[in-house]
């Protein structure tokens, strides 16, 4: 019989020695059901994020702008699938959670149920939404559970390169004819408080940051993260002669951070409860295409299954 008590002081030691936990060890449920939580949204927020992207591949307004973007919404569409296989390791079915996106029982990022409306919003995406996605990930490629972490090292890699892409693709519209620069500020007016939003509500407000970072899923906290995004970006913008929509915004020198204004947390929740301006017809989206998946699936179940019944007679 497993002595509930030995086994989360042994776990308890773990975490504290920096040591991973790994699928097969004993964890508290808790911990299960926090992980199961955010691995899940993670993985449907690279899915649905795939959506607001992958409206411009057809309009990319060169070869090498569609070959890129092509590249990079696919690697989230292999980040979704890495991330549903580190939640397939603390026992959860995809399919359900597939379903539970599809329902709307579980959420996925904000930032996603935006629309995009020209060319520059593809390279804001890239800059400001997968920048701020590194800086998040960044810390939780050192989060305790083993297959979350390993996970986060490979999809951080090439975040890295969809950030590099979208910077050069705002620097090249930033210094084009009056137009252009005109069209990329806009993106970035649009775009900047939602990224902001990203990192989830104030410390005070957040509900699971103690219990996440007691067992170092997350190792800092949600304003320490969007500050540092906040200081990295800031710099960024000013350098291809952008400004930053938000008229108090300061300099801090003491403390040497940026200090913005006041994040409107009211449109967070309103979009989070699926009210945003695009939350039905990305989910519609994600329905149709789990609908005529259908028969992949059935496919490779079938195959999967005839292996198996075949292996050991060969
Ligand atoms: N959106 O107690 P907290 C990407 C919810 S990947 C939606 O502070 P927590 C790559 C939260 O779930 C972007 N919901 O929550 C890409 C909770 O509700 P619940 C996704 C949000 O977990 C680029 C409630 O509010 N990244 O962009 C949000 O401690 C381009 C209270 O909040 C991840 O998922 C939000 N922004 O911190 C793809 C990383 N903020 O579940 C395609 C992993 C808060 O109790 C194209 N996740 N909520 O009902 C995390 O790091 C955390 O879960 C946070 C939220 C930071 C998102």
């Amino acid at each position: 019989m497993i002595n509930e008590e030995l086994e989360l002081q042994k776990f308890e030691q773990k975490i504290a020695n920096g040591e991973k936990i790994e699928p097969k060890d004993w964890m508290p449920e808790k911990y299960r059901k926090q992980l199961i939580r955010m691995i899940a949204q993670h993985a449907h927020s690279e899915i649905v994020g795939m959506l607001p992207e992958g409206n411009w591949i057809t309009r990319a307004p060169s070869l090498r702008r569609k070959m890129v973007l092509l590249a990079k919404v696919q690697d989230e569409g292999g980040h979704g699938l890495y991330l549903y296989s580190a939640a397939e390791t603390l026992g959860a079915d995809r399919k359900d959670l597939i379903e539970a996106l599809l329902n709307g029982k579980m959420k996925y990022s904000n930032i996603f149920n935006y629309p995009t409306l020209s060319w520059a919003d593809i390279g804001i995406i890239g800059w400001l939404v997968d920048g701020a996605a590194i800086v998040n990930q960044t810390m939780l490629a050192k989060c305790s559970y083993g297959p979350y972490s390993r996970a986060m090292i490979r999809i951080c890699k090439e975040e890295n390169f969809h950030k590099r892409q979208g910077y050069e693709n705002v620097s090249v519209l930033a210094q084009g004819n009056a137009k252009q620069k005109q069209m990329v500020q806009d993106a970035l007016n649009r775009w900047w408080w939602q990224t902001l939003m990203m990192f989830g509500p104030h410390d005070e407000n957040s509900t699971n940051t103690v219990d996440l970072m007691r067992w170092k899923i997350k190792l800092e906290t949600n304003d320490s993260l969007r500050q540092r995004f906040i200081n990295l970006t800031i710099p960024q913008a000013y350098a291809i002669g952008l400004t930053i929509p938000d008229n108090d915004l300061k300099y801090n020198e003491k403390t040497q951070n940026w200090e913005i204004g006041k994040i409107n947390f009211d449109e967070l929740y309103n979009v989070i409860n699926g009210n945003g301006p695009c939350n039905r017809i990305r989910i519609a989206e994600r329905k149709k295409s789990y609908e005529e998946g259908n028969w992949v699936r059935i496919a490779a179940e079938n195959y999967a299954l005839k292996n198996k019944n075949n292996y050991g007679t060969k």
